[in-house]
């Protein structure tokens, strides 16, 4: 997912699913390219480092680990900018492997001290609060596949070095199977060596990283469970806060300000978390970021108050133990990746509890742009993982998301425990969260019309393009192939033309769309009697030209002009 604050829109269906199955076959493929290729380095290596005993120590330099000067790479969350032309090929060939291994430049994080400075970034009424004398401590929990060493370590020691001792009962390092080498016997070693409260624990086999929480979770003794990802950097005062509020409701699950490191830089990006976001999902059961809906502003007392989120990205939360494990804790029936973050979510909220982010709580987290690490080869896990929440917890809501697939819903096991928990806990219904927690949600129910939009005169339809964050992207035209994707679009009551949370908007020089705004202006559309998708603004209706291309032009009834939906509600 992308980072928070920035108004990013998750783009619609079947791209955002079509780009995960490929990127997970990237992935896959990609992993066994690199098997292959270390292997045959090993053997290079091998027979370099017997040759040249320099080259053999050069590769097991730590990352510094004292306390760096103030300029030194990085200090102060500062981006460490490499220009690769300048490094020698063997440097190159390191830097190469580190995006590689990790989609994100290791090198880069391994020239950065492993107890690098941090600007404090919270905001100024932060430093006013006072948070009880007396609060929980916690167990963070860290669940790890094949995560970079120095990136690893500089998670750990961030919150070791921000965290009061009284407040941190232990750090639980899950290791889901990994198959790198530093994270074997070398972790063991160091965590040995340098750290008392660090627990390393391991899953005999890959679980994903929602059982290897359970493990996690299983062990621990705190009071309280706070998750991170195994590539954050929690900053100054992250915890206290979260704390807190747990202290005044043991419902309260609590997630900080999650803040952008870098991919490329290492750079740590914040913004004053008034203008933060929270968390919505799409009907392709996508996690993205709104900006804070108007009533959340106006309930809140401060402009630091925490602030409800309908959902959550997932990786950073507290959470009560007891409460976690009275809530159901996780589907056990979930893979690798994905969906966990909107199943707890939902079940939070729908069984009484409440799911928060606290302003002066903030952890940098590296946002990258592929995943590294391999998936499970044949079955689209997000999609499984998709259906198993929603075959529980959406009612007749899941209806939206099993069209998206043509009701083919493939093999997704057994739910009846997790419908059980549900009963016990006597939790609210879908409709219920909708209406009271995430009542700007696009139902597409409500839609006037919906499916393919075919021209009249041939079998051409409006087809969006295949971009995650497509702003100003135009509508294209591609032969009608009945099979929804790009092809599929609503028409609200409001008169958008919708993918989800994408829309139909012009500008005044070509048919684009824009992540809906809600303002009707250049979104605003009217599907005439005669057929015709009129530009509310400025009249302009679309055509399919004779070359094959959609111009927006004076209304003129003809029936280039005249486009059909391929469902409609009758009026
Ligand atoms: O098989 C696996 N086993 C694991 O242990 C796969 C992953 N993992 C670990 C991995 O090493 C990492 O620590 O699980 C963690 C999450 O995986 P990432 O970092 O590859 O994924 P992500 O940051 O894109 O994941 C976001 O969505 C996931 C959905 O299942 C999880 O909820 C992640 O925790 C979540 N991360 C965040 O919320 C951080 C902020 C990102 C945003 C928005
Ligand atoms: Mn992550």
């Amino acid at each position: 997912p992308a980072a928070q604050g920035q108004p990013v829109i998750e783009r619609p269906n079947f791209d955002q699913l079509r780009f995960q199955q490929r990127m997970q076959e990237d992935a896959r493929l990609e992993i066994a390219r690199l098997d292959a290729k270390r292997r045959i380095q090993k053997e290079m290596v091998v027979s370099i480092t017997t040759r040249t005993p320099a080259m053999h120590i050069e590769q097991d330099k730590e990352p510094s680990v004292d306390r760096a000067p103030p300029d030194a790479p990085g200090e102060q969350g500062r981006a460490v900018s490499i220009d690769k032309e300048k490094l020698s090929a063997a440097e190159r060939a390191k830097f190469e492997e580190g995006w590689n291994h990790n989609a994100f430049n290791e090198y880069a994080s391994n020239m950065i001290s492993l107890h690098r400075s941090l600007p404090d970034v919270r905001d100024v009424e932060c430093l006013d609060i006072k948070y009880h004398t007396v609060l929980p401590d916690t167990s963070v929990i860290v669940v790890f596949h094949n995560e970079a060493w120095s990136v690893l370590l500089r998670t750990v020691y961030s919150v070791l070095d921000r965290t009061p001792a009284k407040l941190l009962k232990e750090i639980i390092l899950v290791d889901d199977a990994s198959t790198f080498d530093h994270l074997h016997k070398r972790l063991d070693d160091y965590v040995a060596i340098k750290f008392k409260k660090v627990k390393v624990v391991r899953a005999p086999q890959r679980e994903g990283l929602i059982r290897a929480r359970l493990l996690g979770a299983s062990v621990a003794t705190g009071d309280v469970l706070t998750f991170l990802d195994s590539h954050c950097e929690a900053t100054k005062g992250w915890l206290e806060p979260l704390l807190d509020r747990i202290a005044q409701n043991w419902s309260n699950v609590v997630t900080p300000v999650i803040d952008v490191i870098e991919d490329g830089t290492f750079k740590f990006l914040y913004g004053s978390a008034k203008t933060t976001s929270v968390g919505g999902f799409d009907w392709n059961l996508q996690f993205n970021w709104h900006g804070i809906p108007e009533e959340e502003r106006l309930r809140r007392e401060t402009p630091v108050s925490p602030i409800r989120s309908p959902t959550m990205a997932g990786g950073l939360f507290s959470i009560d133990r007891k409460y976690f494990n009275h809530i159901g804790t996780y589907d056990r029936g979930m893979e690798i990746w994905g969906g966990e973050n909107l199943e707890m979510s939902f079940r939070v909220w729908m069984c009484g509890g409440t799911l928060e982010i606290i302003p002066c709580s903030h952890v940098g987290h590296i946002f990258r742009k592929r995943s590294p690490y391999s998936w499970k080869s044949g079955v689209n896990v997000v999609k499984k993982n998709s259906v198993r929440l929603a075959e529980v917890w959406l009612d007749d809501y899941k209806k939206y998301y099993y069209e998206r697939y043509n009701n083919n819903l493939g093999e997704y096991g057994d739910v009846s425990e997790r419908k059980a928990l549900r009963k016990r806990l006597q939790c609210k219904t879908f409709d219920w969260y909708i209406k009271n927690i995430y009542p700007s949600l696009f139902i597409p129910g409500e839609a006037m019309a919906s499916g393919e939009i075919q021209n009249e005169v041939e079998a051409q339809c409006l087809d969006s393009p295949v971009d995650k964050n497509a702003h100003n992207k135009p509508v294209k035209l591609w032969p009608c192939h009945k099979q929804g994707g790009n092809q599929y679009w609503m028409l609200s009551k409001e008169g958008e033309i919708r993918r989800d949370e994408a829309c139909m908007d012009f500008a005044g020089q070509f048919l684009m769309i824009y992540p809906c705004h809600g303002m009707k202006g250049n979104q605003h559309w009217e599907y005439t009697k005669s057929n015709e998708l009129r530009h509310y603004h400025s009249g302009l209706c679309i055509e399919l030209t004779k070359d094959q291309k959609i111009k927006m032009k004076t209304c003129d009834g003809s029936t280039r002009q005249k486009w059909l939906w391929h469902r409609q509600i009758p009026d």
